[in-house]
């Protein structure tokens, strides 16, 4: 796999403690990642030479993950040919609504691909990311083969009591 395929991008180091599991995940995949703060509203510049930059710098998928008035996905996805995969963060306020709705509630024309709200939807975007590059990568598609085997055979056939 030549380059770095993953960009994870989010619109604060608060968001970290969520999209660190989608960095875990890519790591368990062994697929390289770069994980950039970029706020859509505290840093468009940045935002923009990113977004506008991320397929001429090699990036094959983002992930973006924002709370709140979570515009961060969205405006990527506007100026990005690439997908957008958009990973709403639990919000103090009003728990990850907010971030569901803006993120997926975009109008017809630009998609972004929205995950469930917190860590699952971290960890569900590195897996969509890397389902995306398996298709042209027969390693990757084995490794990812391999880890959903071992999920399978860690889930108990019965339950136990706890405590
Ligand atoms: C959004 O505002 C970020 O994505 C974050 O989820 C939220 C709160 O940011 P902080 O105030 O914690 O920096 O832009």
């Amino acid at each position: 796999m030549a380059g770095t395929p993953v960009a994870i991008i989010m619109g604060s180091q608060s968001d970290w403690a969520t999209m660190r599991h989608a960095a875990e995940t890519l790591d368990l995949l062994e697929i390289p990642y770069d994980a950039r703060i970029v706020s859509a509203h505290r840093t468009p510049d940045r935002l923009v030479s990113f977004a506008k930059g991320a397929k001429a710098a090699g990036f094959q998928v983002i992930i973006a993950g924002a709370g709140g008035a979570a515009h961060l996905p969205g405006m990527t996805a506007s100026m990005t040919p690439l997908p957008v995969f958009g990973v709403p963060v639990e919000s103090k306020a009003l728990s990850g609504q907010d971030s569901l709705l803006s993120i997926v509630q975009m109008p017809a024309g630009i998609p972004v691909g929205t995950l469930a709200i917190g860590r699952a939807g971290a960890v569900n975007a590195a897996l969509l990311a890397a389902a995306v590059l398996a298709l042209h990568d027969k390693n990757l598609a084995k490794r990812l083969d391999a880890w959903r085997d071992r999920q399978s055979e860690s889930v108990a056939e019965r339950p136990v009591s706890e405590g």
